[in-house]
């Protein structure tokens, strides 16, 4: 089964996570959520980095909010993929954790998403995973079959509504 790391700065964060988390699980991910911060605990984060291959990790998923250096501090410890989301979570309405989880130097890169991009960074993971996992090629193109049928919906849904006008 595959295994994604998830890691955020604080349980703050964990509310605008959810959605994200359950999608992963519901591909058939194994998720495994910790808090850790690379202010507040820097040698529990590095140390769970360095590790998270021997411990059977294949991609880490990594929310934090403000100043934000927590997805850049797991990249500098391991060789896995690491995924950034900006958390929404302080007087800048994001862009500070963006421009500190995307602004990485060469050479330590994180796939940064959204700010709140939960779902997107849960999507990615999977698109990595699936390189391995071939089922999982399978279930990303359900999902976008599903997506593209939902617009298909709500454009037939706006179409009538124009004409009622
Ligand atoms: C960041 O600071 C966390 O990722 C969170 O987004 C934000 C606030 O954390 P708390 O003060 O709520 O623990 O490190």
């Amino acid at each position: 089964m595959p295994k994604a790391a998830w890691i955020m700065g604080s349980d703050s964060d964990l509310p605008a996570l959810t959605k994200g988390i359950k999608l992963l699980k519901d591909f058939g991910v194994e998720v495994e959520a910790t808090v850790l911060s690379a202010h507040r605990t820097p040698n529990e984060a590095a140390s769970f980095a360095a590790l998270a291959r021997d411990n059977g990790f294949e991609v880490i998923i990594a929310a934090a909010g403000k100043a934000a250096h927590l997805a850049g501090v797991l990249a500098a410890y391991t060789t896995l993929p690491v995924i950034g989301i900006p958390m929404k979570s302080s007087a800048l309405e994001g862009l500070d954790a963006l421009l500190s989880t995307v602004q990485m130097p060469p050479g330590v890169p994180v796939a940064t998403v959204a700010i709140d991009g939960a779902e997107n960074a849960a999507i990615l993971a999977v698109q990595i995973l699936a390189l391995k996992y071939s089922d999982l090629t399978k279930k990303l193109d359900e999902y976008k079959a599903a997506m593209a049928k939902s617009v298909a919906d709500k454009d037939k849904k706006v179409k009538q509504e124009v004409t009622m006008l």
